[in-house]
């Protein structure tokens, strides 16, 4: 996987880009990633990248000129076309099921916004638009990075055996159930007896009934889209029910 971001902030990758299971992706060849300056294709002398809007108002709008000239320099560095994404609020939203999809692509070219917008001209280049998240941001470096993040892990062989597959609970349209580690007990906190039982079809099952309330009580939107059984959509009522109560009080 290619990852080309063209920004005014380049220096705001390497850290992110060095550390941990992407740098080590990066050393192994696994993902490859380019930052490419949008200065570079300003056309004068205090490099430019932004001005005023057309018809007024508060703030100033990415030029098309930079984006556009700077896109052509990138797609030149393959053979095949990379799949461009423009990140900005005003996109739709990032989600699993899109994470999924943009990681079967060979290469992204991510072009981070600043300012209060970007020419519509410059976005008829994007393939996609794409929004991290309802608030706004400085500027769209960060839900790049976020992009490049949640893309790579499903490159085979960027997550060892002990990380992979951790979103499949996610996928079901489930928040994941509680999870617990040594000591059995602290601070008169105990793991869940249930869990140290031995009986993998009873764990099974309090898992699921976990994941269900949980969902229910902080994120009742997915349930919307996520096939529960009788008992379970008895229990989702139980759970909303009390987290309102919860907000009365
Ligand atoms: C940006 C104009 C881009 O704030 C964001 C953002 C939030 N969710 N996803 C992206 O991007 C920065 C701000 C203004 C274009």
């Amino acid at each position: 996987m290619i990852f080309d971001v063209v920004t005014i902030f380049p220096d705001m990758f390497e850290g992110p880009m060095s550390t941990s299971i992407i740098g080590l992706a990066r050393e192994r060849g696994l993902v490859e990633f380019r930052a490419h300056d949008l200065r570079e294709h300003a056309h004068d002398r205090h490099r430019t990248t932004d001005d005023y809007p057309y018809g007024g108002g508060p703030g100033l709008v990415m030029k098309p000129e930079p984006i556009f000239e700077a896109l052509d320099a990138v797609q030149e560095l393959e053979d095949e076309p990379g799949f461009v994404v423009f990140l900005t609020p005003s996109g739709v939203p990032l989600t699993q099921s899109l994470v999924y999809s943009l990681a079967e692509k060979e290469r992204l070219v991510l072009v981070c916004g600043r300012y209060e917008g970007i020419d519509e001209r410059a976005l008829s280049s994007a393939d996609l638009e794409l929004s991290i998240g309802d608030y706004v941001l400085t500027g769209g470096e960060l839900p790049a990075m976020v992009v490049i993040d949640a893309v790579s892990r499903h490159v085979p062989g960027v997550l060892g055996d002990e990380e992979s597959a951790a979103d499949e609970s996610f996928s079901a349209g489930l928040l994941e159930y509680p999870q617990y580690t040594r000591p059995a007990s602290y601070r008169d906190m105990e793991v869940p007896e249930v869990l140290r039982s031995g009986d993998h079809g009873a764990i099974a099952r309090w898992r699921r009934e976990m994941s269900v309330r949980k969902t229910a009580r902080v994120r009742p939107d997915l349930l919307a889209r996520t096939s529960l059984s009788a008992s379970e959509r008895d229990i989702t009522s139980d759970e909303v029910r009390s987290a309102q109560s919860d907000e009365e009080a």
